[in-house]
């Protein structure tokens, strides 16, 4: 299968409803359908679309470093770093170079291959693009991949990322349109899909994707994965994350979702996303390793690594190296 030829992008409103979406590579109701197939049937489409593109026993390491925490200006309801919530995050100013620097040698000598460094901000002022662009150089000179994900990027910000040595910005949809407002009043689907053609036209890597288990229906879960799939083209990178619930956040309590939900997702994102890196992201520490074993059949094949995301806990680099052993999967 091809990437999608078809430009989601219209000039009144760039987010897909359920009747616009019908002559679109992936219409909702299709994302839907599958999502909608019986577990078996799925996850042997996932598998069989998954193992025409990738190793099918190969997983790639990212590991992530928060390099500015807390104190953020948006209200993303799900968010620690969100100053207006009380959730016990401490605020710390940028980490100096020569600590992200260590930070990237130690993930590198530990496996990983892509380093994402990520800022609390709604969007970095031109002295952080300074600062941030000093850490990309001298990470991506260690030969490790760079990521980072720091928010709304204005015009022109992009190109500077790139000359520094980018290869990928993290720029998450997080859900469908329909429910973004419920979730985030601060900014607007339109602003996340803009920044992210700034990344596109500055030919950095996308890395987009979104959460689940926010109180969603499975039908905004179709709306999600269609909104990334139609992306043209669609984003190298896609990270699926499960919820962490953090208390004082106002998503916390949240009925918790079926696991079996989280692996359809995973799948139906590898079989519109075919080329796509489907990353397990966040929530990995408390799925049970059945379910981590699920997405990877399903078509997950990186995950984060390292014992912390950005602020909240993630598995041990052990326990992961376990796992791989027990279902003879190889990192890189
Ligand atoms: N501030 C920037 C932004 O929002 O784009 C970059 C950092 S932000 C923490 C990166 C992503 O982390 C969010 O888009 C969201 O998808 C994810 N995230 C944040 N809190 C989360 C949580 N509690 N559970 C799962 N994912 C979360
Ligand atoms: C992404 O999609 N997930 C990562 C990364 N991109 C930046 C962040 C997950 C954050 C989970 C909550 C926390 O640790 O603060
Ligand atoms: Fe800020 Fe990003 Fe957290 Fe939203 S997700 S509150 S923008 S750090």
């Amino acid at each position: 299968m091809n990437q999608p030829t078809v430009n989601l992008i219209e000039k009144q409103s760039n987010s897909i409803t359920d009747n616009a979406s019908d002559s679109l590579q992936w219409p909702i109701s299709q994302i839907q359908m599958l999502l909608d197939l019986p577990f078996n049937d799925l996850i042997y489409r996932a598998q069989t679309i998954h193992r025409q593109f990738h190793d099918p026993n190969e997983i790639q390491l990212s590991t992530l470093i928060s390099v500015k925490t807390g104190g953020c200006p948006e209200d993303c309801g799900y968010c620690p770093q969100a100053a207006r919530y009380h959730t016990g995050v401490e605020n710390q100013s940028m980490l100096s170079l020569d600590t992200v620097v260590t930070a990237a040698k130690a993930a590198k000598d530990h496996g990983a291959t892509r380093f994402c460094m990520g800022a609390a901000w709604r969007g970095p002022k031109q002295r952080d693009i300074d600062e941030v662009t000093e850490m990309i150089s001298a990470v991506k000179t260690l030969g490790l991949e760079t990521c980072a994900t720091l928010g709304m990027l204005k015009p022109g910000q992009a190109e500077q990322l790139s000359m520094a040595g980018l290869d990928y910005y993290n720029h998450n949809l997080d859900t469908a349109p329909e429910i973004y407002g419920d979730i985030i009043t601060t900014r607007d689907y339109q602003d996340r899909l803009d920044t992210l053609e700034e990344i596109r036209n500055a030919g950095i890597n996308v890395c987009c994707g979104g959460i689940v288990g926010m109180g969603e229906s499975r039908h905004a879960r179709a709306g999600l994965i269609a909104q990334l799939a139609n992306l043209d083209p669609y984003p190298e990178s896609v990270p699926i994350n499960h919820l962490v619930q953090v208390e004082g956040t106002p998503l916390y309590g949240t009925a918790t979702l079926d696991p079996l939900e989280f692996v359809r997702t995973i799948a139906a994102a590898r079989i519109s996303m075919p080329k796509a890196m489907v990353r397990l992201s966040a929530g990995r520490r408390e799925m049970s390793e059945a379910i981590q074993a699920l997405c990877f059949l399903a078509g997950a094949n990186s995950i984060f690594y390292g014992d912390k995301l950005l602020t909240t806990g993630n598995p041990e680099a052990a326990q992961d190296h376990a796992l791989f052993e027990k279902l003879g999967l190889r990192s890189r």
